[in-house]
């Protein structure tokens, strides 16, 4: 476990000199529900590859469902709506933060200081995965 460990520098090293880039997924974090029994939330800043791609959908090995939500507010009041695909221009970039898109985690096993993987699957079937900081309900975003 430990030289399997060893090897990730090595590969981010590699993957940083080829050109063109891929997409990523930085500054991913989850906020815990303040009731364990609702659901999580969980934000990352996605960077496009050097292609147009449609995310279309986010999940994690520690929830048992999870959606893409964007929230609004209409007349005071706030609201939120499924995404069920979103848009990622090549070079561009989408964030999801609170008070804006952001995906539901259902049924998350997770603690404050941990992380959960998050898998970003796109339209062309390419998946991309990025470990994701936990931080309890009234805690600030990590930096
Ligand atoms: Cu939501």
């Amino acid at each position: 476990m430990k030289s399997a460990l060893l090897l990730v520098p090595a590969i981010v090293a590699l993957s940083a000199c080829q050109q063109p880039k891929e997409a990523s997924a930085n500054h991913a974090w989850v906020r815990l529900a303040a009731v364990p029994s609702n659901p999580s939330a969980a934000y990352f800043t996605l960077k496009g590859g050097p292609k147009d791609a449609t995310l279309t959908g986010v999940s994690t090995t520690a929830a048992v469902r999870s959606e893409m939500h964007e929230s609004m507010s209409a007349g005071g009041m706030m609201s939120m709506a499924p995404l069920k695909l979103v848009a990622l221009r090549a070079g561009g970039e989408v964030t999801f933060a609170p008070g804006g898109k952001h995906v539901m985690l259902y049924g998350l096993r997770a603690t404050p200081g941990g992380t959960v993987p998050l898998t970003f699957t796109f339209a062309d079937g390419h998946t991309l995965t990025a470990p994701a900081k936990v931080v309890g309900a009234g805690d600030p975003a990590p930096e």
